[in-house]
């Protein structure tokens, strides 16, 4: 029974029955080419060769001009028809990438801020509240007064303030007043510190509209900014927020993989990002009438799975299994038994609706701004999103009753448990009495934790499913790096088995694996969603305020990684982790590498302006092998290098660590 135990959860494949979480994967795949579908990993392949322009940020077509691409050396082809540079094409293209990056996290964060509003002022149905502690934290934040004012009355001037932050014209973001300062310093003497969100964002289209800022300097001070306005406003604003509106997470237990659908209920996947329908869903699923339904229908049930973040927000507040990531949309469709699948906003693949046709599944639109062909769309109503997730599932109870018998549902799960937030790490770690981020620091210090990691972001199809998160992941646990997750990465992690506490045991180094056993954590924390990394700067912060390992976040023996990004909106989060001082390594592929100049910036220059840079490494192994360089570095200029060598355990001295 052990021995299954420590297979099902710890090899780091999922495994169970001699399947694992990739031969889950494969079993849909075969099944989809036996079907005749195709998949994001067949069209991924006959994308080959890709356009080296493309690919390494040299094609512009800004203009009608172009397009131009660059042939350095070859005359005439040097620079664009307008005469731009490699350069500053290949830093424009860049920029823009932040931009839609920047875009989507701060208009999902929007979204949320007149949620909040329509619940504060009672406009919204069945939605309440939910964190009242959280509610006086941020109007702390937002220098709003407090009193004895009802509760509804600040979150509504929460609301407002926050939907402020998007068109403010000048001054500082708010929520920038939270970094260490130092680094606020550092921001302001760079001339990066972000005004408003949407002017970052606007900026940044004019500046790289034909003929207007050609200096990579320039237009990567303006990368970065944006950037910033994305980490410390829209996607902070859309994590606090969603916290008042849905409660802060708390750690629960949960299982994800295909496996998590069931045959025999009626099965609605929520993919995308913005909570607040899917949050109904969830309520709605277990509405009286509407199991009446199911049951009436044949069904023993109805449940919900999740995909994306999407799958990470319902996960985290109501432990709702996840049933993948990025690349497990085709995956669950294929299995022929999901009935609706509702989608939103952001990583949804169009190719959904094609697979979805040839499964009996419906795809159901509900935002305004995301419309497909060949999808049914319902529009959530903003002020009874309940409603709106009835008719959702009863849509799925009508597509149950014709769904075909032979459904291909591979048997396999693993279990973990996510919900780390900045608060529950600061009270795990540092008890209830005591909550604070000295345990942390000090394990630090003393060099049973060498340093920690933020691996986040995407799944590419060019690497295979997982395996690149999954193989850095390992190595820096191994390697006594805490790794913190979010986003699609942490449903890697997860379907590995490495976010169970199991797995501290299983794979961690001696050191990271006591503190891990002693507190009941997973080596590998599911922080969230890909909003979420947020809480990272928030979690590194404090670190900072804590004492004892320097006074910025460029002093912490901390790294961001996206072994596997594929997405602009990891362009954004990775430029907000480097200017916000977080050295960040990104796999697959790099999006300025055709540019040295513009390159060198970014692996370099940067450095020298905020105190960290990007890195570019394929191989994950040798991609954890330059993070944990990096926390080695920055140990040493803490002189607290030495420390990990002089720690030898006995269980005496683990038993300290509670
Ligand atoms: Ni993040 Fe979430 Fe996943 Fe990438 Fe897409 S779901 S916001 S962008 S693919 S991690
Ligand atoms: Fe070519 Fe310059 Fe126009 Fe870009 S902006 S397409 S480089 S002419």
């Amino acid at each position: 029974m052990a021995g299954n135990e420590k297979k099902k959860n710890g090899d780091g494949s999922g495994r169970i029955d001699g399947m694992d979480c990739f031969d889950a994967s494969r079993v849909m795949l075969d099944g989809m080419s036996r079907d005749g579908v195709t998949n994001v990993f067949e069209r991924s392949e006959s994308m080959e060769p890709r356009c080296r322009f493309g690919s390494e940020g040299i094609c512009c077509r800004i203009c009608a001009m172009g397009p131009c691409r660059i042939v350095s050396g070859k005359k005439g082809k040097e620079t664009g028809v307008c005469g731009a540079t490699a350069d500053t094409i290949a830093a424009r293209n860049y920029l823009r990438m932040i931009a839609a990056g920047a875009a989507a996290h701060s208009d999902h964060a929007r979204s949320v801020c007149e949620t909040l509003l329509n619940v504060a002022r009672g406009k919204m149905k069945d939605l309440e509240i939910k964190d009242e502690q959280k509610v006086v934290k941020v109007a702390m934040d937002f220098g709003i007064k407090i009193g004895a004012r009802p509760l509804k009355d600040i979150a509504a001037e929460i609301a407002e303030k926050a939907l402020g932050e998007f068109g403010k014209q000048s001054g500082e973001l708010l929520y920038a007043a939270k970094a260490p300062e130092k680094r606020k310093r550092i921001w302001r003497e760079q001339g990066v510190m972000p005004r408003g969100i949407d002017r970052e964002i606007v900026e940044i289209m004019h500046r790289t509209h034909m003929g207007v800022d050609h200096s990579v300097d320039s237009l990567l001070r303006q990368g970065a900014r944006t950037a910033l306005a994305d980490g410390w406003g829209g996607s902070m604003i859309a994590t606090e927020l969603q916290d008042i509106l849905f409660g802060a997470p708390e750690p629960v237990v949960s299982k994800t993989n295909l496996g998590v659908i069931d045959k025999e209920k009626v099965n609605v996947i929520v993919h995308g990002h913005e909570p607040v329908l899917s949050e109904m869903i969830v309520a709605a699923s277990m509405d009286a009438s509407l199991m009446r339904e199911a049951e009436a229908a044949g069904a023993k049930g109805i449940n919900i799975g999740g995909i994306c973040c999407t799958a990470n927000e319902v996960l985290m507040r109501h432990g709702i299994p996840p049933v993948g990531n990025f690349l497990s949309q085709e995956l669950a469709l294929a299995t022929g038994a999901v009935d609706v699948m509702v989608v939103d906003v952001q990583c949804v693949m169009p190719a959904v609706t094609t697979v979805a046709s040839c499964y009996n599944t419906a795809i159901v639109t509900t935002s305004k701004i995301a419309r497909y062909d060949g999808a049914e769309h319902i529009e959530m109503d903003e002020t009874d999103a309940y409603e709106t997730a009835m008719k959702i599932i009863r849509r799925g109870i009508d597509k149950f009753k014709t769904r075909p018998v032979n459904v291909n549902v591979p048997a396999v799960t693993s279990d973990f448990v996510a919900g780390f937030s900045h608060e529950t790490i600061n009270y795990l770690l540092g008890g209830t009495f005591r909550s604070s981020y000295k345990p942390l620091n000090e394990n630090i210090i003393g060099g049973r934790i060498r340093g920690v990691a933020g691996v986040v972001g995407c799944n590419n199809p060019r690497l295979g499913n997982d395996r690149a998160h999954v193989a850095m992941m390992m190595e820096l646990i191994r390697n006594d790096v805490l790794v913190l997750t979010t986003g699609c990465g942490a449903l890697s992690a997860a379907r590995a088995g490495l976010c169970s506490p199991e797995a501290a045991g299983l794979y961690a180094g001696e050191g990271l694996a006591s503190v891990c056993e002693a507190v009941g954590i997973p080596p590998v924390l599911h922080m969230g969603s890909c909003v979420d990394n947020s809480r990272l700067l928030i979690a590194a912060t404090a670190m900072v305020k804590e004492g004892g390992l320097g006074d910025d976040l460029s002093d912490l023996p901390l790294a961001g990684a996206a072994p596997e990004w594929m997405s602009e909106k990891a362009v954004a989060i990775g430029q907000y982790f480097v200017a916000s001082g977080v050295y960040t390594v990104f796999g697959v592929t790099w999006p300025t590498s055709g540019a040295g100049g513009t390159t060198e910036e970014l692996f370099g220059g940067m450095k020298d302006k905020y105190g960290a840079c990007w890195a570019f490494e394929p191989d994950p192994i040798k991609g954890a092998a330059l993070i944990i360089e990096h926390i080695d570095e920055k140990r040493k200029a803490l002189g607290i290098d030495k420390a990990r060598e002089r720690v030898l355990f006995d269980m005496a001295k683990r038993r300290e660590l509670v």
